[in-house]
């Protein structure tokens, strides 16, 4: 922050009119200002957000994409969106959906049979290790069809997509345990618990329930364990957020309801909707739950089995002491541990208090067995009175919490003022308020929900954008606005449209955190982390036919596909395996074939598969889809599908007018392209380029490509000898083609190392 504030502060001094010096003067920064009417705390904002070319952001965010169930990436401060990540719906660029393996993923997430190919997504969890953000794994959930999926932050791809096996929709997720070892999911429309069961709704108090499952997270697999995950039977309380206790409290978690009236609303039947009949009463229940003890229970045989997964029976769970109720006001919604794990505070929608709970004080209340009731199922309920330690005003609809690196400091989205409020939990004491627009639902400070947080910067993520953006229909785009919460005050810097809706909750890693792949082994399956069975290497490209069954096994190097014809017959089955042999740093290949609704998303070293009937005879190109090269167009081939018992009448292809004076041109070329090369080489080996990592690896492909020379300059010169004029010009074409590649790498290593300081070697 100090360098920004610095950099904010020249810029201000400059545009009062002091000497400013270089490029920008103080006259034209004067005339922007005037002319697009900008104030000096505008230019103040942008100065602490802006991240010029070639500069990083501090901290990336991974923001829920809403019914759109993909994750958001998008970077701090400058909030710049990097990457959608796939997660329950299809994502074409990245072939997600649309090749086998990561078809296969989607297919965890078929619910009775069907696919469903979106997502309701809410609440994304980054890993923790001592309840600090590890930045290995991302979870997320999808209410509407009760889901999680889990994300690999090596290389940013969901990896498995799970469905709840007793819930019919869920809410109070994805939240997870001190070290990862849970991931939380919590029901939220009570529903009967086993599946396909018909229960009327008069039997709402007896047949139908709530619950929270526990899924248990294997690290070093990366995924989750189902088979040793479990759940709790929960009543009919319409659960709501959920958060993991941490510090003192590790072992328990907390989850609030709303509707613990269980009433069933219905104008058809005369009864008065849902909305009245579930805020009717002045509480609802938070539960608060002994997970560690639960996971005992389950594993000593103490759970119930329910379409196949272990299911803690409330009985069971009053008897074992793991399950309390506390009353909360009024619909609460948010529930958030402190940092220390302390306290617990929960906000409600229709109070203007938030309430902390004290961990300490509902402890003791356990112990002491000192209960007020117990709900209609037997649970014992704590006094208000016992459990909470200060209830603060803040003001309308309070929902969400989340906290600063300075002790004590918490932020509370204040959804009906569209306020943001700033507060002090200890002291009970209300610092500041910031307006937003509009309508605030959850708020995100830097690793805020951590055991560490890390101060900085809050992003308020609202409902409604209104008057914010340029119209574009009806549909508004989302609003998430960035501030300062470094000063006392807070100070509003940016404002974000986010095209892709309705984020719920996001979460922020210290950028420095993450530890993201440039490439994959080769030949590895990316959403099994595995070697690939359709990997190929270099020259070992076949295509393997079996009954009505044809596989390929094809490469993909700048810039050609092999094979580039692959000959079928009408109504085979066709796999085209293909593995990106590229080492160099962003050279992805894409693949499709026309019209068979298949695409790849090739990154270097990564094997895929597309797999499709090929079940109409015709002729059907198939290209590269990323622009990877110059020759990035001709990156391409065709699938023939012939009629059955097809005989070729014509066995030679159109041939070319090449003369000897072609080829001498080509091999001109060759020469003058060579002297570039040369000069480059001998520029890197005159720095001390094995410092650099990037370059080493860009060598390394540039001398790669330029190996392949030799075997083609060998044919070229047969060629030649042969006086097959068309041979040996068009392979002396590919030796420039070679020659280009290893040049453009050679070329973007030379800049690579002008711009990083490179020094002479002797
Ligand atoms: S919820 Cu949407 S604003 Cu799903 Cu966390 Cu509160
Ligand atoms: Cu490979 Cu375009």
């Amino acid at each position: 922050m100090k360098r920004l504030n610095k950099t904010a502060i020249s810029l201000v001094v400059g545009c009062m009119g002091f000497a400013a010096s270089a490029v920008w003067s103080a006259d034209s920064l004067q005339d922007v200002l005037k002319e697009r009417g900008l104030s000096q705390q505008d230019l103040l904002a942008a100065a602490k957000t802006y991240v010029p070319t070639g500069k990083r952001d501090e901290f990336v965010a991974f923001s829920s994409g809403g019914q759109s169930g993909q994750v958001i990436v998008y970077a701090i401060p400058s909030m710049r969106i990097l990457k959608y990540i796939g997660v329950f719906t299809p994502e074409p660029w990245q072939g997600y959906g649309f090749d086998e393996s990561s078809k296969k993923v989607l297919a965890g997430g078929k619910i009775d049979g069907k696919d469903i190919t979106w997502g309701d997504t809410h609440h994304p969890a980054i890993s923790e290790t001592n309840g600090e953000y590890d930045g290995q794994f991302l979870f997320i959930n999808d209410k509407a069809n009760p889901r999680i999926a889990v994300i690999d932050l090596r290389d940013f791809e969901t990896k498995q997509i799970i469905v709840n096996p007793i819930f019919k929709s869920e809410h109070g997720g994805t939240f997870v345990t001190t070290n990862t070892e849970y991931v939380i999911e919590a029901a939220q429309y009570a529903a009967p618990l086993e599946n396909k069961k018909f229960y009327p709704l008069e039997e709402f108090n007896e047949k139908y329930r709530g619950g929270i499952t526990y899924w248990k997270f294997d690290r070093k697999e990366g995924r989750i364990d189902t088979a040793k995950s479990f759940s709790l039977e929960l009543p009919p309380y319409s659960q709501d957020l959920s958060d993991a206790g941490k510090g003192v409290s590790e072992g328990w978690s907390f989850t609030n309801s709303f509707c613990s009236e269980r009433y069933v609303g219905g104008i058809e039947k005369g009864r008065p909707p849902y909305e009245a009949g579930c805020s009717a009463k002045d509480t609802d229940y938070m539960h608060v739950i002994n997970w560690k003890k639960a996971a005992e229970l389950v594993a000593a045989g103490k759970a119930k089995k329910i379409n196949g997964h272990d299911v803690l029976m409330m009985e069971t769970a009053i008897k074992e002491g793991v399950l309390f109720l506390i009353p909360e006001p009024k619909s609460p919604h948010g529930v958030d541990v402190t940092p220390d794990g302390k306290n617990i505070i929960v906000a409600g929608k229709l109070d203007t208090h938030v309430s902390v709970y004290s961990f300490e004080k509902i402890q003791a209340a356990i112990k002491a067995g000192k209960f007020e009731s117990k709900d209609p199922y037997g649970i014992p309920v704590i006094a208000m009175k016992d459990a909470v330690a200060t209830q603060v005003s803040l003001g309308l609809g309070p929902l969400h919490t989340q906290y600063d690196s300075k002790p004590c400091i918490a932020y509370t989205s204040l959804y009906v003022d569209s306020q943001v409020a700033k507060w002090n939990y200890c002291e009970g004491k209300v610092l500041d308020k910031l307006s937003v627009h509009y309508n605030i639902g959850h708020l995100m400070t830097m690793e805020g929900d951590s055991t560490k947080p890390a101060g900085k910067y809050l992003v308020a993520l609202n409902k409604l954008a209104i008057d914010r953006f340029v119209p574009v229909g009806p549909l508004h785009p989302q609003n998430h606005q960035l501030i300062d919460i470094s000063g006392d005050k807070m100070q509003l810097l940016y404002d974000m449209p986010l095209p892709l809706g309705e984020p719920h909750y996001v979460v922020a890693i210290d950028a420095k955190k993450l530890k993201p792949a440039v490439r994959y082994k080769v030949g590895t399956d990316s959403r099994t982390d595995k070697p690939h069975a359709g990997a190929t290497k270099a020259g070992e490209e076949r295509i393997v036919k079996k009954g009505n069954k044809v596989e390929v096994f094809g490469t993909l190097i700048r810039s050609h596909i092999t094979p580039e014809t692959i000959e079928v017959e009408v109504g085979d089955e066709v796999t085209i395996n293909l593995t990106n042999l590229e080492r160099a740093q962003d050279e992805t290949h894409g693949f499709t074939v026309s019209t068979f609704n298949v695409h790849a998303s090739v990154e270097p070293g990564k094997t895929v598969a597309v797999k499709f009937k090929a079940d109409k005879e015709g002729v059907y190109p198939y290209y590269c889809t990323e622009f990877c090269s110059a020759l990035h167009l001709e990156m391409q081939g065709y699938l023939l599908v012939k009629p059955k018992g097809w005989k070729p009448t014509k066995t030679t292809l159109a041939a070319q007018n090449y003369t000897e004076a072609d080829y001498k041109a080509t091999l001109k070329k060759v020469a003058d392209t060579q002297v570039i090369i040369d000069s480059v080489v001998a520029y890197i080996t005159s720095v001390n380029y094995k410092d650099f990592p990037e370059v080493v690896a860009m060598v390394e492909d540039a001398f790669d490509q330029l190996g392949k020379t030799k075997d083609i300059k060998a044919k070229h010169e047969a060629a030649f000898a042969k006086k097959d004029w068309e041979n040996a010009n068009l392979w002396a074409e590919q030796v420039w083609q070679y020659q280009v590649k290893t040049a453009d790498l050679g070329l973007r290593a030379k800049t690579f190392l002008e711009q990083n300081g490179a020094k002479k070697v002797k």
